[in-house]
């Protein structure tokens, strides 16, 4: 008799337990709500090379699954800006001019919200011409190095600033340096006055690699 109680009250308990989670999800359909009117938002934003100088005249577009493509060009500063775009998850990119290559920062996810302008800005890394001399800065992020390749002339020197979130290293495949643990907002400089062309990775983040080539 005692047993048979047991029994009875496990299945009541489980069956409330059932039940519940039932009840919760019920009435959480609002078909009677009408689809909202289509809304809008803004997106703007800069196109920059590694230096923080604007690049000028490079063509910049939003892609969206379901949408059709918006495209737009840098003023002199680098600026472009685009107005009407469909609320949604948009992908800008831009299509580096000559001069420049596409970098880990030539494409961004930005969300657009009715009424609100999202901003995304993009950077490009300079290629060909002369090496970049003097003080060269190289961008570390969650996860990569921008530019992760680099030409400079001997005698320059690199810093790596870590612009992420958690801790990089700037460390060579080879001996010639070794920034140790950058935690976010630190940086490291490294003059180069061997020619050659020096490998590097982060060494807690393995994916994360670079080269500087010094001419
Ligand atoms: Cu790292």
């Amino acid at each position: 008799m005692r047993a048979r109680l047991h029994t009875t009250t496990t299945l009541t308990l489980a069956l409330a337990l059932v039940t519940l989670p039932l009840a919760c999800s019920g009435g959480a359909s609002d078909s009677t709500t009408p689809p909202p009117p289509a809304q809008v938002g803004a997106v703007q934003g800069s196109v920059k090379d590694t230096s923080g100088a604007g690049v000028s005249a490079a063509g910049v577009t939003l892609s969206a699954t379901g949408q059709s493509g918006l495209s737009a060009s840098t003023g002199a500063d680098g600026s472009f800006s685009f107005t009407q775009v469909p609320v949604g998850a948009w992908t800008a990119t831009v299509t580096p001019p000559t001069g420049f290559s596409a970098g880990p920062q030539a494409t961004a996810a930005v969300a657009v919200v009715a009424g609100q302008t999202a901003t995304v800005n993009l950077t490009l890394a300079q290629t060909g011409g002369t090496p970049q001399s003097g003080n060269v800065g190289v961008s570390v992020a969650d996860f990569s190095f921008t530019p992760a390749s680099l030409t400079i002339a001997a005698g320059s020197t690199v810093t790596w600033k870590n612009d992420g979130q958690v801790t990089h290293t700037a460390t060579a495949d080879g001996t010639e340096f070794d920034s140790g643990n950058l935690a976010s907002g630190a940086s490291f400089a490294h003059t180069f006055n061997t020619k050659g062309t020096f490998k590097y990775h982060c060494a807690i983040h393995a994916s994360m690699t670079g080269t500087i080539t010094v001419q």
